[in-house]
């Protein structure tokens, strides 16, 4: 079986991690098939947004526990983050086309963190997020550490991360951790409904979007401002900017092309 199924469909390029039975727990498989559909959504055109979502009644339960050698003398946990996770959370975050993410079921650890470094969340009533990293002796990882605190705020991050609670979807939603909460039997069409449209959208805005938004957690107001007027420059030369005005003045719908 494929750790990980990856399609293309109308513009979205589905992801889905593939290890139910181990609750989609990450193993050099599952690493693998991530770096290899992120290597395609970068270079591919043809690939506007991703979605991503697990199988099974998981989303993801983190580090696969039964996959380290804990009777050697030493572990170096910090190799795999460095091999692994901390590329495919830098790429995710640098790659200028959406993430969509559809937490289908619990979400532990780095696959909790792992989810938050998509663009856009959503997750399924039933769906929960635990920071389980602190049962079993560790600290949050894959980008939690920096997630969370601008997310849910320092004394909620803090919190999740000291006692590994699990937080319901709906808690999630409620502190801004996930943008919406969907019944489970709706989740799917609900973020293919949501992929699909950004597929269609404005792709070169899309992506700038994300470097703007991301940008200001480190930026000054004035630097911030002035990235707005270089990326509005560099947006306004594009082939979308001019559809998107004559579709107005059309009164119709824009056909955006991406470019
Ligand atoms: O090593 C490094 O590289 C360091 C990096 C660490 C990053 C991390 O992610 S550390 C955190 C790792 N994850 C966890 O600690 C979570 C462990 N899992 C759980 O606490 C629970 O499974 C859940 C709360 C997520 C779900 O509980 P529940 O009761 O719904 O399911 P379950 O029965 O515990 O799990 C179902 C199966 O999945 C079960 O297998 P079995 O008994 O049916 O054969 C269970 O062992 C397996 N499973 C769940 N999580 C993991 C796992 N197997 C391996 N690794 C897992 N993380």
């Amino acid at each position: 079986m494929e750790p990980v199924l990856v399609s293309l469909e109308a513009g979205v390029q589905r992801i889905t991690l593939n290890r139910p039975e181990k609750l989609n727990a990450f193993n050099p498989g599952v690493h693998k098939g991530l770096a290899d559909a992120m290597t395609r959504a970068e270079s591919d055109g043809a690939i506007r947004c991703l979605l991503i979502t697990g199988a099974g009644r998981g989303f993801c339960a983190g580090q696969d526990l039964g996959e380290r050698d804990m009777k050697a003398a030493a572990i170096d946990l910090g190799s795999g983050l460095d091999t692994w996770y901390n590329p495919l959370v830098k790429r995710m975050r640098a790659l200028p086309k959406p993430i969509v993410c559809a937490v289908n079921g619990v979400a532990a650890g780095a696959g909790a963190n792992f989810a938050l470094a998509c663009d856009i969340v959503l997750a399924a009533r039933s769906a929960s997020f635990i920071q389980a990293f602190v049962k079993i002796g560790l600290v949050p990882d894959c980008g939690g550490s920096y997630f969370l605190p601008r997310l849910a705020g320092m004394q909620r991050a803090m919190a999740l991360a000291m006692t590994g609670d699990r937080l319901s979807a709906e808690d999630a939603e409620r502190w801004g951790i996930v943008w919406k909460t969907v019944d489970d039997d709706k989740l799917m069409a609900e973020t293919t409904k949501l992929a699909t449209g950004l597929a269609a959208g404005p792709t070169r805005s899309l992506g700038l979007i994300k470097n703007l938004l991301y940008s200001s957690s480190n930026n000054t107001l004035a630097a911030q401002l002035d990235l707005e007027r270089d990326t509005q420059r560099e947006i306004g030369k594009g082939e979308d900017y001019r559809e998107g005005v004559a579709a107005f003045l059309e009164n119709r719908r824009p056909e955006f092309k991406g470019r």
